[in-house]
């Protein structure tokens, strides 16, 4: 197979699992920040494939100010689905005779700072799924920031994407919905303190338990 008919298959399968969106690029340039566990081993590693799967708009209609059960269960789902389509990717990259680490969607690893294996975002702009938007998240265009990515390295040769050249322009809609001021017009002055400090509260929430929020994610619902 070609580089373009095995992007194909792996894209097939992550479809097949519940992704709607899948990209490639290459890591040479991203290998110095990832963690120590995978460094070594990721210089064999040299594509990335960025996986996303989006939320459901429905769920996130049901937040007014504050994170709530119903969306606790389906960002933990969706967790679980994109550890599934990363397993299932990878052991496709397997039986074509090749080398796969599929990096989980958001297993934390150090606490000061928070830091993962590596930084799906990234990963998924240079792979061409979106653009950094105003809410400091990955924005696509079908499904706004409604979306959570997961990776996949590999030693497979695949065909690449590029970044896309588009961003928010003149939408501004996640501004006022952040309950923590967190969002600025411009993207470079989004202040990640104040963020951290706001989903660590609402994880103190009866039953929440875990340092999520979404409102900026609701106000992003991308043109589907
Ligand atoms: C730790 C963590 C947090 C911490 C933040 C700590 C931190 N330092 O960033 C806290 C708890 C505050 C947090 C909050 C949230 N998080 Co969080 N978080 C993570 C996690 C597990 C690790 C991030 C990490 O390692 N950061 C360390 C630095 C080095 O990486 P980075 O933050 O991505 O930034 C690097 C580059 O990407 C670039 N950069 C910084 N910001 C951005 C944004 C874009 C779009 C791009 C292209 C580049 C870029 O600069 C950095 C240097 O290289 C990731 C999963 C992962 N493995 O990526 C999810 C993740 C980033 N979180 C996610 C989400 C959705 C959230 C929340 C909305 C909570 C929720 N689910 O309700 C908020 C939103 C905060 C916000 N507006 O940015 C999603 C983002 C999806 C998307 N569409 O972008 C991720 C990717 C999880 C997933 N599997 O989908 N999170
Ligand atoms: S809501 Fe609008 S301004 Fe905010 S990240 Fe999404 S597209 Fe950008
Ligand atoms: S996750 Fe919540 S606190 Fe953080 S930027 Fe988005 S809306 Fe603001």
């Amino acid at each position: 197979m070609n580089i373009t008919d095995t992007k194909e298959t792996l894209r097939k399968v992550a479809i097949s699992e519940g992704a709607r969106l899948v990209g490639v690029c290459r890591v040479e340039d991203l290998r110095d920040s990832f963690h120590f566990e995978i460094k070594q081993d990721a210089k064999r590693l040299n594509t990335a494939i960025s996986i996303g799967v989006p939320l459901a708009a429905g769920v996130m209609d049901t937040l007014i100010d504050r994170p709530n059960m119903i969306y606790k269960a389906h960002y933990q789902q969706v967790n679980h689905t994109l550890n599934d389509i990363a397993f299932r990717i990878a052991s496709e990259i397997n039986q074509l005779g090749s080398d796969a680490i599929p990096i989980p969607a958001s297993q934390i690893l150090k606490w000061e700072p928070m830091r993962a294996h590596l930084s799906h975002r990234e990963i998924a702009y240079q792979a061409g799924l979106g653009w950094r938007g105003r809410n400091n998240l990955l924005v696509t265009r079908k499904f706004g920031s409604q979306i959570r990515l997961v990776t996949v390295l590999t030693a497979l040769e695949l065909e690449v994407d590029l970044p896309t050249g588009s961003d928010c322009n003149e939408c501004f809609a996640c501004v006022s919905a952040c309950p923590a001021r967190a969002i600025a017009e411009d993207k470079h002055d989004f202040d990640l303190e104040s963020c951290a400090a706001k989903v660590r509260e609402f994880a103190h929430l009866n039953h929440i338990g875990q340092q999520i929020c979404g409102l900026c994610i609701k106000a992003c619902p991308g043109d589907r």
